[in-house]
Parts: structure tokens; sequence; C-alpha cells
């Protein structure tokens, strides 16, 4: 009967990859709709011209990140002189984080008899510029490295070069010897967003560490918000529920554009799954599509988004016109629970959590799927639709209970996942934002997880929620401290915007076997600016 059932399920939540159908398209007569809401809340794209400041050459500096500095080398006069003819090359500092498309114009001093070949390679940070990718075997597409020959077949001329980077260093080579002489006239960069103008003065009462946190944080919400919130404008360029959740965050705390949050609602919901099941990722282009996959904790974390977003707006309205959307998500999951209260995860979803790969998820996911039923139910509660899930509340005490009588380790005092007993991070802060223990409880283990070899998060991701966890326990001073040392770690590495990956004890670690591969400006290690605004008393900035 187990078997039926299971067999049942997996069709039924198989049926976006296969050609079996069994679902019907449960919001087919939403999509219409949600996709034209979606539209309409696209935002415009300032364009800013953007011009180099300086000159530098990359160096090796084991105290730097990566072993790879950037020194100032010369006045960006310099750099306009340069007469060009033979191989040589050059790096131009933009003197801040820009996505945005560049524009060059050469001159010559006497007639051109051929082709310049010429070599732009864009860096994020002086790393991208220094290694090369040829010792290492990415994961990933190596297409996603921003370096492009460029032909240049007559002279003088001015181009445009079509596509969009994400860069502050822009290095120049001239491949092959010519013979004649040239000379850049311009080099300029258009750059885009729809965040509208940096309109954040210098005022702010804080150290000056956590305002630079503010204002990188802030930095890198600006770059990731393009006609949606970006995850990265380097890499992927799309729009994924769990960056968004917390982009959103930032945004109420800075910007405030409520319509771009807007869209990446309907446009995730214009794209469900026939089965009523979130993706995790849409893409824009060509057309607005998903990427046909449910990490099932971005799948619910859109729930908390909506409840977040309702938080800030008021704006009920939107919350009614996704309510059935956000109901179904639970209605897939719930099943899932088993008589013990845990959830048993289907073999065609995919549960993130972090980039951790030792990571046991078992408990991190118990802990966020009670968490984000928990916001389901507030929904209906605002709604004043509760009798629509009858059996949730129930479940979540269900839940909670089965968290604490088969996952704490009563020797340990700790939360243990998988069949290897692991000790992580990540469970403690999932089984803390999950409610399943008290904020007493959870200062605790979140003390004593501190001292205890365990599986630690690497990426801003998790360490969000990890600060999350820290709040809710009320340990306002080490949310400050630990704040002012991991996204303070980047800031005194260098960082004008957020990585995607950070790991104070391997810089070199990446998700996709190449750091040349990773984001150095990615949308969800732009929170502090939320916790610092949000929390700003309770934080006690204004004497540390
Ligand atoms: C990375 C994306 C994104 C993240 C997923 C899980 O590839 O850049 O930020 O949400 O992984």
């Amino acid at each position: 009967m187990n078997n039926v059932r299971t067999l049942l399920l997996s069709l039924v939540l198989l049926g976006p990859f296969t050609n079996i159908t069994l679902a019907q398209d449960v919001f087919l007569n939403k999509r219409a709709s949600w996709m034209a809401k979606a539209e309409s809340y696209r935002p415009k794209l300032t364009v800013t011209p953007k011009l180099p400041i300086q000159l530098v050459d990359v160096v090796i500096d084991s105290n730097a990140f990566q072993d790879v500095k950037a020194v100032a080398k010369s006045n960006i006069s310099e750099f306009y002189k340069m007469q060009f003819s033979k191989p040589k090359s050059v790096i131009l500092d933009f003197g801040e984080h820009i996505t945005g498309t560049i524009k060059f114009a050469l001159s010559t001093t006497g007639p051109a008899d051929s082709p310049a070949r010429l070599k732009f390679t864009y860096g994020e940070i002086p790393a991208d510029l220094y290694y090369s990718l040829d010792t290492l075997k990415p994961t990933i597409t190596r297409a996603w490295i921003q370096d492009e020959e460029v032909y240049v077949d007559v002279l003088p001329n001015t181009i445009r070069l079509p596509r969009r980077h994400s860069f502050r260093y822009l290095k120049i080579e001239l491949l092959y010897s010519v013979g004649f002489t040239f000379n850049f006239s311009e080099v300029s960069c258009a750059a885009v967003s729809s965040a509208g103008l940096n309109k954040f003065p210098d005022t702010e009462q804080m150290p000056s560490l956590f305002k630079e946190i503010n204002k990188a944080s802030r930095n890198t919400l600006k770059e990731c918000m393009q006609t949606v919130l970006e995850d990265g404008p380097k890499r992927d360029q799309r729009i994924w529920i769990g960056d968004f959740r917390l982009q959103a965050l930032a945004n109420y705390y800075s910007f405030k554009n409520f319509d771009i949050v807007k869209r990446g609602f309907y446009l995730f919901a214009a794209t469900v799954a026939k089965s009523g099941l979130l993706y995790g990722t849409v893409f824009e282009k060509p057309i607005v599509r998903p990427q046909e996959h449910h990490p099932i904790d971005y799948c619910l974390l859109y729930n908390t988004s909506l409840l977040d977003y309702y938080e800030q707006s008021h704006d009920l309205e939107t919350l009614e016109d996704l309510w059935e959307l956000a109901k179904k998500q639970v209605e897939i999951v719930a099943p899932h629970v088993d008589e013990k209260g845990l959830i048993v995860l289907a073999p065609t979803w995919w549960s993130f959590v972090d980039w951790n790969a030792s990571l046991d998820k078992q408990v991190s996911m118990q802990g966020l799927v009670i968490s984000t039923f928990e916001s389901t139910l507030k929904i209906a509660k605002l709604l004043k639709k509760e009798h629509e899930l009858p059996k949730l509340e129930g479940l979540i005490t269900k839940m909670r209970k089965g968290a604490k009588e088969n996952y704490l380790d009563s020797q340990v005092k700790l939360f243990v996942s998988g069949k290897d007993h692991q000790v992580s991070v990540a469970s403690q802060v999932w089984m803390i934002l999950g409610g399943v223990v008290t904020p007493n409880e959870g200062r605790l283990l979140l003390k004593k997880i501190n001292s205890t070899s365990s599986i630690k998060p690497v990426s801003p991701y998790m360490y969000h929620y990890y600060v999350e966890a820290l709040i809710k326990c009320k340990m306002y001073s080490e949310a400050r401290d630990f704040i002012a040392k991991y996204w303070g770690g980047m800031i005194k590495k260098g960082a004008d915007t957020f990585w995607e990956v950070y790991d104070p004890e391997n810089e070199f670690l990446s998700p996709y076997n190449s750091f040349l591969l990773n984001s150095y400006c990615h949308a969800w290690s732009c929170t502090p600016v939320y916790f610092l605004k949000k929390y700003e008393k309770e934080l006690n900035l204004k004497t540390h």
C-alpha cells in the first residue's frame, strides 16, 4: 500500500520532468493574470556612466583575500597617453563594483593596415585577474568566466561591447603586435541597476566598520537589482527564491522598492509546476520560464517571504491573490511528515540549506519546514482562512515534539542529524527558528555549538539564518560581534560587495570546484543592512 502511495506521489511530483502528466495544471486559470502582474511591476533600469579612476597592478600578498591584492600604479591620465603597438596589458580600476557594458574609443597616429586584437578580462575582485582557470576543472561551464576577445577591424573606432559584465577591475590586453600605434581616448561603462540613485547620506551613527558593512550590503543589493532581483550579476543572473527572500528583507531597509519584490512573487507564481509546487528559479529570457527543479526549502521559503512582505507593506490584496499558491506548498509537503512528526523528503526534491558539502540536512530541513509552516499559518490567520488548513497547527506541534524526541541528543545536549549523528551549526539554527526549543534553550545550544567541533556554514546565506537565530534568542551582542567578524572580515579583505561563499578557514572554497566561478557580488550576502537597521537599538551599535 505504502509502495503504491509512494509511486503515485512520485509520478505526480515527477510530472514536470517527464512526459507523464497525471496531474492537471492546478493553477492554469491564474497563470496569465499572474504573468501580467509580474510584467506590470517590471522596474526601469537607470543607466549611469562610470569612468575608470586609476591603473593598478594585481600582486601576490598572503594577507589579501585569495592571496592577491590590487596596488595603485598610476593616475588614469597616464593610460590615455599610452601608445599601443606591441603586446601589452593594463588593468583599469573603476573604484567600485559596477554592472554594465563597456564602450571604448581608439585613436591612431597614422593609418591602420590591420585589425587590432584585444582581450578584455573583467574582475569583481583582484584574484579574478591573477589566476587562470587552466588547472581547475569547474563543475559548471567556463562560459561564466568574464573574458572576451575583441577584433577591431577599422581604426580609429568607437565600440560598445554588447555583453553586460559585473566588475570593478578591467584588464585590457593587446594580444598581437600591429604595424601602427594607437591609444585609448575613452573607456567608460554604462552601469545599470533598478535600485535608483544611492540616496544614503553618510550620517549613520555607528562605528566605521558597521558603516562600511552597511554600504557594501546596499551595494551588493543595488548591483543585483536589475529587471528582477538577480542572485548575482556575474552568475547566475536569475531569480532564486532563497536569495530573493533575503534580498527583499534588505530592500525593505534600504531601497524600499516594493514593485521588484511583487514582480518576483508573481514570476514564481506564473511559472509554478503543474502540480502546484513552486520551482526554485525563474529566468526572464528569452521568455519567462522556470528552471525545473524543486529546492524544497526554497519552495517553502516563498511563504515566509510573503509574510515578510505583508509585514512591511500591509498589502492584503497580494497576499489574498497568492494565498492558494502558498497553501498548496503546504498541502504538497505536509503528507510527507511521518507518524513521528518527522519530514521525510521526497526523492524528487532537493534541499539546499547551505553549500557545505558535508552537511547532513535532515534536522535543518525539519526546522525549516516547521518555520515555514508557521509563516503560512500566520498568513492564513491574517486572511481569516485558518479553516482551510485545519490540521496545520496540530502538525506544527507534532513536528516540534518529534524533533525534540528524535534529534536531541541528551548526552551531547545538541541536535544531531543523520545516521552518523552529525553535529552542525545549521541543525541548531533551524531547530531554533522552527521554534522546537525556547529562546532560553536556544541560547544554550548556540553557546554550546561554538565550543564544540561541528560542521560550520560556508555561505553568507546560512550565516544569515545563524544571525536570525542569535537575534531570536536575544543574543544581541553575539549577533553584532558576529556581523563584525564575518561580514566585517570580508570588508577587511577588501570587499566592496559581499561574496557568494566565504569560509574564513578556506578562502578558495567553491561549490563549483573553482573559486574563479564563484560570484563576488552575491544577493544572499546582502542582509547586514537589514539586521543593522531593523535591530539598530537592540544591537546597540552607537556605543560599539
Ligand atoms: C547558486 C545560486 C544561488 C543559490 C543556489 C542554490 O548557484 O547562485 O545563489 O540560491 O546556488
